[in-house]
């Protein structure tokens, strides 16, 4: 950003002409409310695989630095105190099994840092997934990760915020590879006994991917199943929405409203892609000020009533751009996102929609979704929680790259 205070003052004027003082001032008080949270795997040397193990300078070598630059980023965002961890990646020695006591340390880790841990990730993608995890048809590896899956919960309740988010690598490559209905079964069952045995106070949101590593079949494929799932769970469980699993063109918008009228629990990874699931980092296009609309109108997001709100998580893990940056730019997209959002007049829009003025609500919705420039809310935001304007130039300026690229050769 790099703007004056003329231009923001400048800015919330137009905007308030336009929109309303009142919505102006509810866009400033939704993005200082709106917490998301950091994935663990982002910061480090996890992806980039396709340009010969190309890794960014100054990338966390361990978990300490990975908290170290999460706290970072908190100190520059404001609203990113949570981190996101995965079970073999964080809490192991081996990558085959997880352990309670790196768990605790961990935990203390972050918060001597002034940051805590979010969600709990089970990792079932490593050593010996390769004939599926919960789907496996070995009894001792569908063991092995329903007492991970156990164990997260525990780690959830005790050392983190009390939700566990769960993804399957699980699928075929070929039609004929599996059975369907077998390895649907498998997962069920082990699902179901996971559930029995963790706390019944947290919340375990179900991921759902329409191909990889899979491609003829994903055991979870869409939402529909991973409702279907959440619901024989119970009300512990929920959906988990990540924007880089699905066919093109899916209307996300409209599953968030669903899922939010079946007043099922809900979360969501945010990213952006292009091609497949491409876990970039999230930009401000139209389709997230969408998405943020129905989470606004269905009261999941900034509710004065913590309990209401859904989980909200980036996960991204790009290739080529710094990841502290590319977090940043996240946070960034997010806020505007939302900011946009809060400026629909759903009143006016509600005028139109029942007098059939079809042109006319489209054009009312597009103003605050695509043609109004956010950044002024977003800015005012930033100075009333005292944190830099412009995250990603405070981040430039502070010196913080230079440092860790000496620091981490
Ligand atoms: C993979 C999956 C999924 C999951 C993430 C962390 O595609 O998005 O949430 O790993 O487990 O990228
Ligand atoms: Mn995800
Ligand atoms: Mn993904």
């Amino acid at each position: 950003m790099g703007k004056s205070m003329k231009w923001i003052e400048n800015g919330i004027e137009m905007l308030s002409e336009e929109f309303g003082e009142k919505a102006v001032r509810n866009a400033i008080d939704a993005v200082k409310k709106f917490q998301v949270e950091i994935p663990g795997w982002a910061l480090g040397t996890f992806g980039g695989g396709r340009f010969g193990g190309y890794i960014y300078p100054g990338a966390a070598r361990n978990i300490e630095e990975k908290l170290d630059d999460a706290a970072f980023i908190f100190k520059l965002t404001g609203v990113t105190k949570r981190f996101a961890t995965h079970m073999l990646w964080d809490f192991s020695v081996d990558g085959m099994v997880a352990n309670y006591n790196i768990a605790q340390r961990v935990a203390r880790e972050a918060k001597d840092r002034g940051i805590e841990l979010g969600a709990v990730n089970p990792t079932y993608f490593l050593a010996g997934s390769h004939m599926g995890s919960f789907t496996s048809p070995d009894k001792n590896t569908q063991q092995r990760y329903i007492e991970q899956t156990i164990l997260a919960g525990k780690i959830a309740k005790e050392l983190c915020n009390g939700i566990v988010t769960l993804w399957f690598p699980d699928g075929s490559m070929y039609p004929g590879q599996v059975d369907l209905k077998k390895t649907y079964q498998r997962l069920k069952n082990c699902l179901v006994k996971s559930y029995e045995n963790m706390p019944k106070d947290i919340l375990i949101l179900i991921e759902y991917k329409v191909f990889e590593p899979g491609t003829y079949s994903t055991t979870i494929p869409d939402w529909g199943t991973s409702f279907a799932l959440a619901k024989q769970l119970g009300p512990n469980a929920g959906v988990l929405v990540d924007l880089g699993h699905h066919h093109h063109g899916t209307n996300i918008e409209q599953i968030v409203m669903t899922l939010i009228s079946e007043n099922m629990a809900g979360g969501f990874h945010f990213n952006t892609r292009y091609a497949a699931d491409d876990d970039h980092a999230v930009e401000p296009n139209q389709q997230m000020a969408r998405i943020f609309y129905e989470l606004v109108k269905g009261n999941v997001v900034v509710n004065k009533d913590e309990k209401k709100n859904w989980a909200y998580m980036i996960d991204q893990c790009g290739g080529r751009e710094n990841r502290i940056q590319a977090l940043l730019h996240s946070v960034d997209s997010l806020q505007l996102s939302l900011a946009k959002a809060m400026l629909v007049n759903s009143k006016k829009l509600e005028q139109y929609q029942d007098a059939d003025e079809i042109i006319l609500a489209n054009r009312l919705f597009n103003d605050a979704i695509i043609n109004a420039d956010a950044r002024p809310i977003v800015a005012k935001a930033r100075i009333e929680m005292n944190v830099p304007v412009d995250p990603i130039e405070a981040y430039i300026e502070s010196g913080y790259q230079k440092k860790i690229e000496k620091e981490r050769k």
